[in-house]
């Protein structure tokens, strides 16, 4: 027995004292094991089987209706200064927290089952990957953790050999909003999550661990922890570049990473490969170039809008083992949600008959299915090295002045044009929907450290020797004076794609200003698409003036955090403000 396996029984047997459960379940990871928590959860309501013709081994979740979507005014991050927590946080001394947390999760198990499990983030034999483990009372956490880690017993002969892992404590509590906290001690490695269900809140391997315990660690250990899907792009002579890209929460991460190429990409021989859909870890390999892995193992994606034509992939993964959270139903039991075909619900994701005043499923309702049944699956995502990526790109939802898509000059230019992100809010997280926030690098809910520090740690990547991706911003989201958006998007996007590997490999045109190099709409393929004359006018023009508002206040947002912000970044903020006034 290590070390290692000491401090966990030690752990455990200290949390089971706080949380006082009638029962200590060891997860193993088995297909008993899960056939057994199904059951249990279908005889108390926690999962209701769906139409198993058509959706074999399925289940709908209803969660409480006040528990359906990341809590960030409940997120804490509590290092031991203030500062190293940054102004993007909301920060709580550890000790206090600690206090906090033992307090609400004393006795919390009192008549449940605790559940524990190991989990590996990453190919289980791959050097990037880490471990942890979650304790939890809930069986729909453990069934979810399932799909989404390398759980179980490989995990744990892990843990015994390594020198760390992660401490995540969970409870559902009463599930009330009123009592309800996401703190994590980065210093520790630990999380402590209270009174929430749901995804990003609850399934600790996800949000909390692979991007704000591990972000905090790979800034230590020199490596990035982000929240960017990774896909490869195959072209006709069979070459694959890798691409990850940042988006917000609910801003087309999932359905990039699934892209199904338009028909005359696909007769070319064309074929998008899914790496991941939502995290990424990355790191310098010994030749310079930044390698990738996934530290994921399923898809947790957003239901609304996932159709046979927006992302047809997807709709394939989920035809069956799928576990639905919050959708409605069809009459014949089938799981149904805005966006997926023209039929009819019946019930709606509280359970009650359909009202056609309200949608059917929340917005926010999610599926949670194994990565393996996705048809575009890349053999290179069980890779223990990773994949090498040749281009990164941000985006967000913007309705207005933001170009289709333009390159970075370079690397520092490029973090900044992360830093600059800014996106309008989406049903992924509580509070208003479209409202207009920065969200640097799509991190603003899950940077584990202060932003300035990150900005720094970003740009500490450009160093001699380093093969470093060329950076891209694109805008699937802007609207034409009518309010539609005026690019078509999804399996569309590929032309875009297309126009960046040319441009790593030099062999694509480009128009360089004071943002970056914007194609021209001729510098981009377009046969097979209809755009009206306002997208080409708008998808591709550079506004001088409205860019310059844009910039200054950019130099405000930098400004919130201080003295701490990198020069080299304040330094190319006023290059560019200097070259958009010289006209
Ligand atoms: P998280 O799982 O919350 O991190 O979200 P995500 O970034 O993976 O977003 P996802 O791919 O699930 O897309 C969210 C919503 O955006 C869905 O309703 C999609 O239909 C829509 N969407 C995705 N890609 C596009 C696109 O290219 N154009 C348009 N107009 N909508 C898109
Ligand atoms: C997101 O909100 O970015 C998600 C869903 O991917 S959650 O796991 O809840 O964070
Ligand atoms: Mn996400």
């Amino acid at each position: 027995m290590g070390s290692q396996l000491d401090a966990l029984n030690q752990w455990v047997m200290d949390m089971a004292r706080l949380t006082q459960p009638d029962r200590i379940h060891w997860c193993d990871g088995s297909d008993s094991e899960f056939a057994e928590l199904v059951k249990q959860m279908e005889a108390d309501g926690t999962l209701l089987p769906l139409n198993s013709e058509t959706h074999p081994n399925s289940w709908l979740h209803r969660s409480h209706p006040d528990d359906v979507a990341r809590v960030e005014h409940l997120t804490f991050v509590c290092t031991s200064e203030r500062e190293d927590a940054g102004p993007n946080n909301h920060w709580m001394a550890p000790a206090d927290a600690h206090a906090k947390m033992d307090a609400l999760f004393a006795g919390c198990m009192r008549g449940r089952t605790m559940y524990v499990i190991p989990y590996c983030m990453g190919p289980i034999d791959s050097p990037l990957a880490r471990c942890g483990v979650e304790i939890t009372d809930s069986p729909y956490v453990v069934a979810n953790m399932r799909i989404m880690t390398r759980m179980g017993a490989a995990a744990l002969a892990r843990i015994e050999r390594e020198k760390q892992f992660v401490r995540g404590l969970h409870s559902i509590g009463e599930l009330d909003p009123e009592r309800r906290f996401i703190m994590h001690f980065p210093e520790e490695l630990t999380i402590k999550s209270f009174g929430s269900g749901y995804g990003g809140n609850a399934l600790l391997g996800k949000k909390c661990h692979a991007l704000r315990i591990a972000s905090h660690q790979a800034r230590k250990e020199g490596w990035l922890a982000e929240h960017m899907l990774i896909l490869g792009v195959e072209n006709p002579k069979g070459e694959t570049h890798y691409i990850a890209a940042a988006f917000p929460s609910a801003c087309g991460k999932t359905n990039l990473a699934m892209l199904i190429p338009p028909e005359g990409y696909r007769r070319e021989g064309w074929k998008v490969w899914t790496v991941g859909d939502d995290i990424c870890w990355m790191r310098p390999g010994a030749d310079g170039r930044m390698y990738a892995i996934n530290p994921e193992a399923g898809f947790f994606g957003v239901a609304p809008g996932t159709s046979a034509k927006s992302n047809p992939n997807a709709l394939a993964s989920i035809q069956h083992d799928t576990i639905f959270t919050n959708v409605g139903l069809t009459e014949d039991g089938q799981p149904w949600w805005e966006g997926l075909d023209d039929r009819k619900p019946a019930i709606d994701w509280r359970g009650n008959a359909y009202d056609f005043n309200a949608p059917a499923a929340h917005p926010n309702s999610r599926f949670t299915v194994s990565a393996r049944q996705c048809p575009s699956w890349s053999p290179k995502a069980e890779d223990a090295q990773g994949v090498p990526i040749s281009a990164i790109v941000f985006g967000g939802r913007r309705a207005s002045l933001v170009p289709l898509v333009f390159e970075a000059r370079d690397w520092t230019h490029g973090v900044l044009v992360g830093a600059a992100m800014g996106s309008e809010t989406t049903a992924a997280a509580t509070g208003a929907v479209g409202v207009m926030r920065r969200d640097p690098m799509a991190m603003k809910p899950f940077c584990g450290y202060n932003f300035a520090d990150y900005f720094a740690h970003w740009l500490s990547f450009d160093k001699p020797g380093a093969q470093l991706p060329k950076v891209f911003h694109v805008n699937w989201f802007r609207k034409g004076d009518d309010g539609k958006f005026l690019w078509p998007g999804f399996g569309e996007n590929l032309r875009v794609l297309e126009w960046m590997i040319g441009r790593v490999e030099g062999s694509a045109s480009a128009t360089e200003t004071p943002i970056g190099a914007l194609p021209k709409v001729e510098d981009i393929r377009m046969e097979g698409v209809t755009l009206s004359d306002e997208a080409r006018r708008v998808l591709f023009h550079f506004d001088r003036a409205g860019w310059q508002a844009e910039i200054d206040s950019l130099e405000g947002f930098l400004g919130e955090f201080g003295d701490r912000v990198p020069d080299a970044l304040k330094q190319e903020q006023g290059r560019i403000a200097k070259e958009l006034r010289a006209g």
